[in-house]
């Protein structure tokens, strides 16, 4: 590992797993609950705004409950001392990476904790509840929805992430099926760019084989083990 100075780690569902949410596509995962096309779509929030509202109200209170786990204070260790540049891009809405202490962090599935108004487009942190159409802070309009980027809608700040993947060393990915684009492409964006590739997950992904690496098992001990081996060389 000696090599490498520059880091992309790209987290999924499957890192906060074990801090008790439920991943979206393992066996009692949310989509048996609900179905993504009735809630995760700009089509299903105009036809059904308080089914949405509701169920993103029900998991904004859920992820404020739960508490960050191993693998989540292993990255944000390797954040904290690490030399080179490092970037922590998750598809996760929850905050576990920031309340384990991690600082390089990017959402670029948006977070349950900001409430963005179509009104007038400023987001707003929130911790509460949206089901009973409260006004926005900035504007005073009742327009707020989840700031979370549903099918359809374009993933935040991608100028950023594939920036970060041009300069990478290593590209690491943790917990993620490899089902849901563009994060599923990252490792062939990688694999383009002659960056080396680790996968880290519970079972093979989706794009398992286009990793250099994969090790299979859960985060919490996966992902504090990498970190050690990463900072004692
Ligand atoms: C453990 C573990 C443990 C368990 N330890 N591991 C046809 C082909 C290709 C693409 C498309 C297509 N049709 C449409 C598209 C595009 C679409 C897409 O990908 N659809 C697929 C379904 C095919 N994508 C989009 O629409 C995206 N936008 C877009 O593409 O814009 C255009 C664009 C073009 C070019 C460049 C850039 C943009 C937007 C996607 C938005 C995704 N939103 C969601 C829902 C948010 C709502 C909510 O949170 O409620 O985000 S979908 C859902 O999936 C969520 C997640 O972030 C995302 C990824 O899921 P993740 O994290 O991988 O979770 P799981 O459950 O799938 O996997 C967990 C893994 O962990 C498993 O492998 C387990 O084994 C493992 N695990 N326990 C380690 N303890």
């Amino acid at each position: 590992m000696t090599d490498i100075r520059n880091i992309v780690i790209l987290t999924g569902a499957g890192i906060s797993a074990e801090s008790g949410i439920d991943t979206f596509r393992d066996g009692g995962g949310l989509w048996e609950q609900h179905r993504v096309e009735d809630v995760a779509t700009p089509e299903a929030f105009a036809r059904d705004p308080d089914l949405v509202l509701r169920f993103y109200d029900m998991r904004r209170e859920a992820i404020q409950q739960k508490e960050p786990n191993p693998a989540h204070e292993a990255l944000a260790r390797l954040d904290d001392i690490w030399p080179g540049e490092l970037l922590i891009v998750t598809q996760n809405v929850d905050d576990l990476h920031e309340r384990a202490g991690a600082s390089r962090v990017l959402h670029m599935h948006g977070t349950h904790l900001n409430a963005w108004c179509t009104a007038c487009d400023v987001r707003s942190p929130w911790r509460g509840t949206l089901i009973e159409r409260p006004s926005c802070p900035a504007c005073g309009e009742s327009a707020l929805r989840p700031d979370i980027v549903w099918f359809g809608e374009m993933p935040y700040e991608m100028e950023r992430i594939y920036g970060a993947l041009r300069n990478a060393d290593l590209f690491v990915s943790v917990g993620t099926s490899g089902a849901v684009y563009p994060a599923a492409g990252f490792v062939r964006d990688a694999n383009a760019l002659r960056v080396r590739t680790l996968e880290l997950n519970l079972e093979p992904s989706q794009g398992s084989g286009w990793f250099d690496e994969a090790r299979h098992g859960p985060a919490s001990e996966l992902v504090p083990e990498w970190v050690d081996e990463v900072l004692i060389p």
